[in-house]
């Protein structure tokens, strides 16, 4: 980290201004040999987080390249804790890639994907946790996502866990402490006074596990996929649902042939919803092509609205589509379409098929019947308002190591409950207080933070 970086830090287009960021020890230093001020002011003297008007000239020439505002900010009160500066340049590709590469050709290093918040990690600024809401934050499609996710840039949303840290510490330094003196082949402590600590422990950890699912769909939107046999009006009800025409309907099976994709809003989330080729028999590459596309987006989807045509008994390929989504392990939902006509479908071979609690609605993509019914069940039954609530979002990476947590917890209380002192509940409490400083980042290993850091976009 001794070297300077430099990237774009705004989307490369035309605005009012786009920004380069320069973070590093030499970052004063290759701006005062770009920047002219207007006052002839030297970089290198003035005051930190001060902003100054002047031009970005070609030192090899002393051609103008642009207009700028530069602000100087001295570390460590910056975002990476080094010196920063920032380039305020006019928002167009020339001029931004222009002033780059000047400042590359002064001493800058081109910046990796998410070097500065990298740095700011390492440089001990935000935690790991702290970081990765950074990216979050970013692509983030809610609102509600994004006061969850200040929550955790702050620094609030994992503060109960460290606190648990500290108690799990101190036990531990207890235990040990017993076995390195072992007057006695019982506890000097009541278990069930840990017993009773394991359990709030429990308790507290759970909440983080069971936001996670609501948590995801706030920060990435919710994946809807309608799968079904061939011309059970698949298309027909996704129109229905975003009350457009925007796939294409015919009677003829075997009408839509690629993955067909648009969104709604529900409660505030994004609803991505996706229509499929239909399964059926197979006439020709177009159709073989597109029924593998529709089992790649079944294995991606959140949800499942699975189409049946309720005029029609079920056949073959129903069950080939049955089979698979069940196999997915995914939530569905069943839908019994063409409620307008002769109904010959048992429904009840189904919900044995899917078990009593698969949700099953009865609707007419025709007349438009039981299409409200389809959006509130998605609404209420799978974008609760729960992580909101308590102001929770975890990402897949920190859900891993609480699960891991939540087993070693349990692992624990079973070991207190056999009763006698010994070498394994230690074990496990310093497994315990580990995973903690894993999840905050205090161990880390060079894979991991690579894995991390080139999720973001260049210049964060
Ligand atoms: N009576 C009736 N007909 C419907 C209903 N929904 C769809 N249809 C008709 O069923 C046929 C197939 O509809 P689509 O929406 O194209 O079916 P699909 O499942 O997308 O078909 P593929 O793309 O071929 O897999 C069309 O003729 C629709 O008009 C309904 O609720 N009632
Ligand atoms: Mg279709």
């Amino acid at each position: 980290m001794d070297d300077t970086i430099a990237a774009i830090a705004t989307s490369v287009g035309q605005s009012a201004i786009g920004i380069i960021k320069i973070s590093g020890p030499s970052a004063l230093s290759i701006a005062q040999k770009l920047f002219r001020s207007r006052k002839n002011k030297n970089i290198l003297s003035v005051p930190s987080h001060t902003l100054h008007y002047g031009f970005i000239v070609n030192p090899k020439n002393g051609q103008k390249i642009d207009e700028v505002l530069l602000a100087v900010m001295r570390g460590p009160h910056t975002y990476t804790r080094e010196d920063v500066v920032e380039i305020n340049c006019h928002g167009g590709r020339i001029p931004l890639y222009k002033t780059l590469d000047l400042v590359l050709e002064a001493g800058a290093r081109l910046a990796e994907p998410g070097e500065f918040t990298k740095r700011a990690f390492l440089n001990g600024r935000v935690d790991l946790t702290q970081a990765e809401a950074v990216i979050d934050l970013i692509t983030a499609q809610s609102e509600q996502a994004l006061h969850l996710l200040v929550n955790t840039v702050e620094g609030n949303t994992f503060k109960p866990i460290y606190a648990l840290q500290k108690e799990v510490e101190d036990w531990q330094a207890r235990i040990e402490a017993e076995l390195n003196f072992p007057q006695d082949l019982s506890w000097s402590f009541q278990p069930q006074e840990l017993l009773a600590h394991l359990d709030q422990w429990t308790k507290l950890v759970d909440t983080y596990l069971n936001s996670y699912e609501s948590s995801k769909f706030l920060i990435e939107g919710m994946k809807l996929v309608i799968a079904g046999k061939a011309n059970v009006g698949k298309s027909s009800l996704m129109n229905q649902i975003l009350q457009k025409e925007r796939s294409i309907i015919t009677s003829i099976p075997g009408t839509t042939t690629d993955v067909i994709e648009d969104s709604l809003y529900l409660k505030g989330i994004l609803v991505r919803i996706m229509d499929t080729a239909g399964f059926g028999k197979v006439k020709n590459e177009i159709e073989r092509e597109g029924i593998r596309r529709s089992q790649q987006i079944i294995s991606q989807a959140d949800l499942i609205l699975l189409v049946f045509d309720g005029s029609q008994p079920l056949d073959e390929h129903d069950l080939l589509v049955m089979d698979l989504v069940r196999g997915q392990q995914k939530k569905v939902l069943l839908l019994v379409n063409k409620s307008d006509l002769d109904i010959r479908i048992k429904t009840e071979s189904l919900i044995e098929f899917f078990g009593s609690s698969t949700p099953l609605i009865s609707v007419s993509a025709l007349t438009g019947e039981g299409i409200c019914d389809i959006t509130r069940i998605i609404a209420d039954r799978y974008l609760d308002d729960q992580p909101a609530n308590l102001g929770l979002a975890i990402n897949l990476r920190q859900k891993g190591i609480l699960a891991e947590i939540r087993q070693s917890l349990t692992a624990l209380g079973e070991l207190i409950r056999d009763g006698q002192p010994d070498d394994q509940v230690a074990e496990e409490f310093r497994l315990l207080s580990r995973l903690i400083r894993q999840l905050r980042g205090d161990l880390w290993s060079e894979d991991l933070i690579d894995q991390i850091f080139e999720k973001f976009c260049i210049g964060k």
